[in-house]
């Protein structure tokens, strides 16, 4: 994305690419989740973040516009933490972003992949620019303000290493997480799949359909993919889905008509938070 700007020369501006002050970020970050955290404190200490949790920067051009999309329900606790670190990481890295909560309505079993998918579309409405598009868990803050919140030339999967795995990639097809692709890689996927319903195995059908697509996935270095996750319970209603298995030996056959194309839902209210905007959605419940 060049900017909406069509009277300035790209010569002239600098991308935010290239902004002189990414190589100085600040590097490794201290992060815990024990002080206590407030949206008061949150919106205070981002006084430059619009209305919806939209941010772009002033003084470079932002060559992508990237919408934030966070599964989400019942986590108001860990949400307070996330947009506190992450505001302020994603300013220093000067990203043109907006922060998008698709919040499942109702108490039937979560599904973690749909609404990515719900979050995918819903943003476009709100902003058909966004050209990229990150998926992040609400628990999951990075240690390290040089893992870059962009799409890449290849579909990129940020969390590489996280605290609760010892900071290692457990599997080498792991994709869990916060991950993103561009629009023209989400659509070449036909998305993600909208038949995982409970907790488990979305992560990996996602891997199978960018590999059975022609795709590789990219990842930072393992030093600088660090994560932490707020440490919690398995929600109710989200069990471990017992299908997961033998659902991620099928994906080539059931990715062409499972995904973005074959997505239903109901939007139940749309708010515009001062820090993020919130998307109550009604996705069904499984067969
Ligand atoms: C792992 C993966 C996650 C996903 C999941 C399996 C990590 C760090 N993450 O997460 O990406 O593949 O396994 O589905 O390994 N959520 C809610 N409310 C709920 C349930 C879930 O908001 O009631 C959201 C929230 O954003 C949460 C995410 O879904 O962070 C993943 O759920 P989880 O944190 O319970 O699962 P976890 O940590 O095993
Ligand atoms: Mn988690």
């Amino acid at each position: 994305w060049l900017g909406a700007a069509g009277d300035h020369d790209p010569d002239q501006i600098l991308s935010c690419w290239h902004h002189p002050a990414l190589p100085l970020a600040v590097g490794r970050l201290l992060i815990e989740f024990s002080s206590p955290m407030s949206m008061e404190r949150v919106q205070r200490e981002n006084p430059d973040v619009r209305l919806g949790g939209k941010y772009t920067p002033a003084d470079c051009l932002p060559r992508q516009k990237v919408a934030i999309l966070i599964p989400f329900r019942h986590r108001e606790h860990h949400l307070k933490y996330w947009l506190h670190y992450l505001h302020p990481i994603l300013r220093r890295q000067k990203v043109a972003y907006g922060i998008y909560i698709i919040n499942q309505f109702g108490e039937d079993t979560f599904n973690r992949a749909k609404l990515l998918n719900v979050g995918f579309l819903e943003a476009l409405k709100d902003d058909e620019e966004y050209d990229c598009f990150i998926f992040s868990d609400v628990d999951l803050v990075p240690m390290d303000d040089r893992n870059l919140y962009r799409c890449y030339e290849q579909p990129r999967h940020f969390a590489v290493g996280m605290d609760k795995f010892g900071f290692r990639l457990p599997y080498a097809g792991y994709f869990g997480g916060v991950s993103g692709l561009s629009k023209s890689q989400f659509l070449k996927i036909n998305g993600f799949p909208n038949e995982y319903w409970g907790w488990g195995g979305e992560d990996d059908d996602i891997f199978n359909r960018i590999s059975l697509n022609g795709m590789k996935v990219s990842r930072p270095d393992i030093r600088i993919g660090r994560y932490r996750m707020i440490k919690h319970e398995r929600d109710k209603h989200n069990e471990p889905n017992p299908q997961r298995f033998t659902k991620i030996q099928n994906t080539k056959m059931t990715m062409k008509r499972d995904g973005i194309s074959s997505l239903q839902y109901r939007v139940v209210e749309v708010s515009r938070q001062p820090m993020y905007t919130n998307i109550t959605v009604e996705i069904g419940r499984p067969p």
